[in-house]
Order: structure tokens, then sequence, then C-alpha cells
């Protein structure tokens, strides 16, 4: 790092790529999408909790340690996806057909290939109780032909879209802009870890769900839904919205007993199969970080330990991703930079 201190905000152009390099801060240019990452610097923390808001899967709290790294300092946004699918035409898991399994053949979707339903997502549709159940809701909903690029209206898609996290988004596509951008997806570790020892002034300013969830949203942090990035004040790392806004992937596959598991004192990567107890048959990748639907009320979920645990190819209305980039790979970018500078 010592080196890496003494360059303040150089920018220069090579191989395709433009990169503004500050002391704890690198801007990459990839493509055309401009990318912010913060140092992440290496230590020993807590990982899980044991407050009386944890669950289960959280615990036992347990010592990890983490090797430096660099995250993006806020959530993928939709101009920084758009870039990506720019450059590399690629259809997201939201805007592919779903055909199905022959045992599947008694759907009763309106479609003239019955085994085929049309590309979608998932949408939340708010505390509508379901006929059956007085006190159950029903609050997802299939979205046909809902993706990425239909989160906003044509009126409000100008002013907002850019800025606002990209989502609708499954992990694989998530996946597939971390390679495109020569990142990864955080382990769920690192992004524990980057969310603990970061600092927050103010832990009210996030969005989250106020009022009574999930019958009335009270918006007063100003937001029904997600906020541009940037918005709300960054933690004491300079990251943004690693609390609310939306629920962010990480390459762990979830298994509620994952922090029992051996492996678990220095960078884990998680259990190598997944289990949801509740729904054994179906495997599920973490989200964390909580989102815009989080009331601390219900899950609290924006808690830097809250685990929530979604099926790879699944994409939702609440959830996108952040990349991060090891140490010795950012270093690799930086020794490059410096034979430009000394070619120059
Ligand atoms: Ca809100």
């Amino acid at each position: 790092m010592t080196t890496l201190k003494k360059i303040l905000c150089v920018c220069i152009l090579f191989l395709g790529c433009q990169n503004n390099f500050t002391k704890n801060k690198v801007t990459l240019i990839i493509g055309e999408a401009r990318i912010d990452l913060v140092y992440i610097p290496g230590g020993y923390f807590i990982m899980g909790s044991d407050d009386p808001m944890a669950m289960q899967d959280e615990r036992p709290i347990h010592k990890v340690y983490i090797d430096e790294f660099w995250m993006t300092q806020t959530p993928i946004t939709n101009k920084q996806f758009s870039s990506f699918v720019n450059a590399t035409k690629y259809v997201t898991t939201a805007e592919k057909d779903i055909k199905f399994q022959p045992k599947h053949k008694k759907s009763n979707l309106d479609n003239k290939d019955k085994n085929i339903l049309p590309g979608g997502s998932l949408i939340f549709k708010g505390g509508m109780l379901l006929a059956k159940d007085p006190y159950a809701y029903d609050w997802w909903a299939w979205g046909s032909g809902i993706n990425w690029k239909t989160e906003f209206s044509n009126k409000d898609k100008a002013q907002n879209f850019d800025q606002h996290p990209v989502v609708h988004v499954s992990w694989y596509d998530a996946k597939q802009f971390s390679k495109w951008a020569k990142m990864d997806l955080p382990s769920e570790a690192q992004w524990e870890y980057a969310a603990k020892l970061g600092k927050s002034k103010n832990k009210n300013n996030i969005n989250i769900w106020q009022g009574v969830f999930p019958k009335k949203n009270s918006k007063e942090d100003g937001f029904i839904k997600t906020n541009p990035v940037k918005h709300f004040d960054p933690n004491s790392l300079g990251l943004y919205d690693m609390a609310g806004n939306v629920w962010e992937w990480v390459n762990d596959w979830y298994h509620p007993s994952a922090y029992t598991m051996k492996e678990r004192k220095k960078n884990p990567k998680g259990p190598t199969t997944s289990y949801d107890p509740n729904e054994p048959q179906v495997a599920k990748k973490v989200t964390k970080g909580g989102s815009y639907l989080c009331s601390d009320q219900y899950c609290s979920g924006y808690r830097p330990s809250a685990r929530m645990k979604t099926s790879p190819e699944s994409s939702l209305e609440n959830t996108g991703f952040r990349c991060v980039i090891s140490n010795e790979d950012m270093m690799r970018i930086m020794k490059n930079f410096k034979s430009v500078i000394e070619e120059y």
C-alpha cells in the first residue's frame, strides 16, 4: 500500500481502460463502465451474531481472518450493468423463456406452448391476504415480462434509472457481470467483514421499510423502492448501502449449519452444497444486507450478519449485487499502470 498511497489522482489511458487512483480508492473504467472500489484492510472479525434478533443460522459466532481486498463502493448500478450488456449482448435470466420438463405439462399458462413460461421476474405486491388464511400474506408475484430494464416507468427512467442499483438479476447474471469486470462476487465472509468494519455515522440513515409491514410503508426515508446509490452517507470505509436498499448476492451456497463447519478460520468460502430445510429440493445462494422491504418489526435483514437464501436462477425487484477484487489482482493492475507510467 505504501507505493499506492503515494499516487494521488493520477489518470492514464492504457489497454482500453482508463483508471483513476487515490490512496484508498480506485476508479476502474471497464468498457463504458466507471466503477469505484475502496480498499478493505485485512484482519480478524467475529462472524455471525448472538444478538437476540439473530436467527439460528447466524450462530455460532466465530472468529474469522479475511485477507485485504477491494470492494465496489456501491451496488452495481443500471448504468454499469448497461455497459456490460452493451459490450457483451448478454441476456439476463429474467429475459429468457422458461421451458418446463414434461412432468409440468399440466400448466394452466395462457400460452400457445403450454410448456413455456415467458421470461419474467418476481415483484413485491405488498400485503395481500391469502384467501384461505387470514393471517398469511402473499407477498410476491411472478411479473411476466419484468426484467432489469423494465423497473422504471418511462417518466422516471431518464431521471432516475442510471444511478439506481440494478435489480431483477439472478446470481448467474451477477456472476457474469463480475467476470466481465475482471472481478468476482464477494464471499459471505468478505461481505460481512466489510459491513462490520465500516462504521456508520447514522444507523437510521438507510433505505428500509418504515411503518407496519407489509400493510403500509410510511416512506420516512424518502423511498418506497430502491434509492440511487450514494444518496445516503457512506460508512467509514467509504462503502454505500451496505444496509438496506437491495439485498446483494454473494458467492456462498446457503446452509443453515454453515457456521458449524470446518475451515472457517481464514477466508472461508462457505459450504460446498446447499441445504434449506424449508425447501430442501432447491439449492440456494446467500444474499446479504437487507433491502427497502426490510422492517425492524419483521426481519431486520439489514443487520450485517443477517442471511437471506435465494435460488441462483431467481431474480427479484429488491436484489442486486456488488463486486470485489483481491489485493493481488489490484496490484497486478497497478503494476501494469506503473509500467505504462515508465513508458510514458
Ligand atoms: Ca424506504
